[in-house]
């Protein structure tokens, strides 16, 4: 089977959120090649009501799990971390959110790839950059010419 490589990224801002980040990273390892893994950022939250401060990370890994099978994956580690979907871009003890799988470029309400959101999102860009610098979004472009799109935006 192919290997696809997979940017995933994840945020908390519940709990203890370097341990549910931690814990996360290893439950992903059970499943894929995890060949790197950003810092942590803390990071102003984006969108929906007033919430805390977000824990953010991204991670590169391989596998040749469909891209369905690695969300399905990704929503069974969120659940054990106690996810509860009350409000939409509401708070969270643990988001997963699959970026990019490869050069795959599909839209369905159970998996759009690329994220439909991440190359507006620096929470997602700045952690991506420091473990890809070479990063890209296909359809988008260049992980670094977005990011700097946004901090000049601001
Ligand atoms: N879904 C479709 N495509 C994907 C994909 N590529 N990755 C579907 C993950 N899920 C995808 O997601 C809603 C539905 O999207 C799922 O049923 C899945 O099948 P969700 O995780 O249940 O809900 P959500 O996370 O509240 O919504 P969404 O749209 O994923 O939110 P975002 O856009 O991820 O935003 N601010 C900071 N600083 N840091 C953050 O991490 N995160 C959010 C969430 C808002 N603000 C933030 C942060
Ligand atoms: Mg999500």
């Amino acid at each position: 089977m192919k290997q696809v490589k997979y940017v995933i990224s994840l945020g908390s801002n519940l709990g203890d959120r370097l341990e549910i980040l931690k814990a996360a990273i290893e439950s992903i390892r059970l499943f894929a090649h995890v060949e790197a893994v950003s810092s942590f950022y803390e990071t102003d939250p984006v969108g929906g009501p007033e919430q805390p401060d977000y824990l953010n990370a991204v991670l590169l890994a391989t596998t040749d799990l469909l891209p369905e099978l690695v969300l399905t994956e990704l929503q069974k580690i969120e659940s054990a971390a106690g996810r509860v979907r009350e409000v939409r871009w509401g708070a969270r003890t643990l988001d997963l959110d699959l970026i990019t799988a490869g050069d795959i470029e599909q839209e369905s309400d159970f998996l759009t790839l690329p994220h439909p959101r991440a190359h507006e999102r620096a929470f997602v860009l700045q952690p991506w950059l420091e473990i890809e610098p070479d990063g890209q979004i296909p359809g988008k472009g260049w992980i670094k010419a977005l990011l700097s799109a946004l901090e000049s935006q601001e």
